[in-house]
């Protein structure tokens, strides 16, 4: 953490007092201007920022430790290890997780779900074995389970979604057989922002015997998680979303279940002995981190961790809850324009479409203004069939947003609906 940084979080504010723009100042990207405007960055959903502490901490790692780690005895080796699992300890504070064992490093949300389809549902589901998903997932949260029930012979069953964007009440536990061995959900809707009652959802998955699996990738920037008190059995996020690096990303699982696994990739770091005869694998969590990982992507998001425990996650909630309602209140005033995804229970993304617009010229026109938001399907097509429409434009928040940014949005549309009166 920068000195500067670290003396902000001193003085870490009160719920009620939060101050985004006190924050913002920690994000060297967010001062710059895109066509001649102030830079209005409202696309956290795709890739969050990040602050200097994150990007000091992987330019210090390069400038003055840098060295592969758990293979050298000289200082290098041991100090990139130090630092590399010293950031596995604060991922496992920040999800609250039992132990170091349960932190597995990946490249992101997408290898994280892949990996327990591969290894976890490769070696303990069998044919017409059932998985329920809904219909709101990420393709992320689709695709591996897709590749998997091709190779197993496996059933897919989807919880419906309403026209708000909530899963279907009731319509869950309709889906579960004695066949259903796992649920996978997202935490948060990347599309639709909905939060998902997943603690409620993980407890009946439990009573018909059934795993259960959360994509926390959209819920980790917005609300304080903790996977013991969710009770899920593996949880993923992507560490560029929580204003660390790219290239880096996090499996939880509990430790049992990681034990009885088999590893999914083969290489160095994973093994404790290798034979023609055979090999044998190392000790959670690295039977699971085939290769040189990305240490400067762990210690990077380590970085974003302190930073986001200097913030608070529970300030973050609150801020985002309120500043996704004040952004609901006024692109509703636009004319012809409709939100997509209108939970009562949602976190940080105001999907919309507007009459007479696709959403790709709503991007390109709001861009001139320097606001940049995302347009398309958000790689959740499912959701986009559901509702009838072809892609949406989507601005998702941080916590270094603002009511002027969204007023900014605001306006930019304006001009949207100039052009196409
Ligand atoms: N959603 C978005 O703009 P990766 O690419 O592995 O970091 O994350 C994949 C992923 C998985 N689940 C959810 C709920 C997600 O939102 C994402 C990434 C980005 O919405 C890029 S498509």
């Amino acid at each position: 953490m920068s000195a500067l940084t670290s003396l902000r979080a001193a003085a870490k504010p009160a719920v009620a007092d939060f101050d985004p723009l006190h924050w913002r100042r920690d994000f060297p990207i967010l001062g710059q201007k895109v066509h001649g405007k102030p830079l209005i960055y409202l696309d956290n959903a795709a890739t969050a920022q990040k602050p200097q502490s994150v990007i000091d901490a992987v330019a210090q790692f390069y400038s003055q430790s840098n060295s592969n780690v758990h293979r050298g005895v000289h200082a290098l080796s041991e100090r990139a290890t130090a630092q590399y699992e010293a950031a596995r300890a604060k991922v496992r504070d920040f999800l609250h997780a039992a132990s170091t064992c349960e932190i597995v490093f990946t490249r992101g949300t997408t290898e994280s779900l892949n990996l327990i389809a591969q290894s976890y549902g490769r070696s303990h589901l069998r044919a017409g074995d059932e998985i329920i998903l809904s219909h709101l997932e990420h393709h992320s949260n689709i695709v591996p389970w897709q590749l998997l029930a091709e190779q197993l012979h496996l059933d897919i069953k989807v919880i419906p979604i309403t026209d708000t964007g909530e899963l279907l009440p009731g319509a869950y536990e309709h889906l579960f057989s004695p066949r259903t061995r796992l649920v996978a959900l997202a935490h948060v809707s990347n599309a639709l922002g909905t939060l998902n009652p997943v603690r409620e959802m993980t407890a009946i998955a439990h009573r018909h015997h059934a795993l259960v699996v959360l994509d926390g990738a959209q819920a980790v920037p917005h609300l304080p998680v903790d996977v013991q008190e969710l009770d899920c059995d593996f949880y993923a996020f992507s560490g560029h979303k929580l204003f660390g690096p790219t290239g880096i990303g996090v499996l939880y699982g509990r430790e049992a279940l990681l034990a009885e696994m088999p590893p999914w990739q083969g290489g160095g770091d994973m093994i404790r002995t290798v034979r023609f005869s055979g090999s044998t694998w190392n000790e959670l969590p690295y039977k699971f981190e085939a290769g040189t990982p990305h240490i400067a992507g762990a210690i990077g998001l380590g970085a974003a961790i302190e930073y986001l425990n200097a913030v608070g996650m529970d300030n973050i909630a609150h801020y985002d809850r309120e500043l996704l309602g004040y952004g609901a209140r006024e692109l509703q005033r636009i004319q012809g324009l409709k939100l997509i995804g209108t939970a009562p229970h949602k976190a940080g993304v105001l999907s919309f479409v507007m009459q007479g617009v696709h959403p790709h010229d709503i991007g390109t026109i709001v861009d001139q203004e320097g606001v940049a938001i995302r347009t398309g399907h958000h790689c959740a097509m499912p959701v986009m069939e559901r509702f009838g429409i072809p892609a949406t434009a989507r601005a998702s928040l941080a916590f270094y947003n603002t009511r002027a940014d969204l007023d900014a949005l605001v306006a930019a549309l304006g001009k949207v609906r100039e052009v196409f009166r």
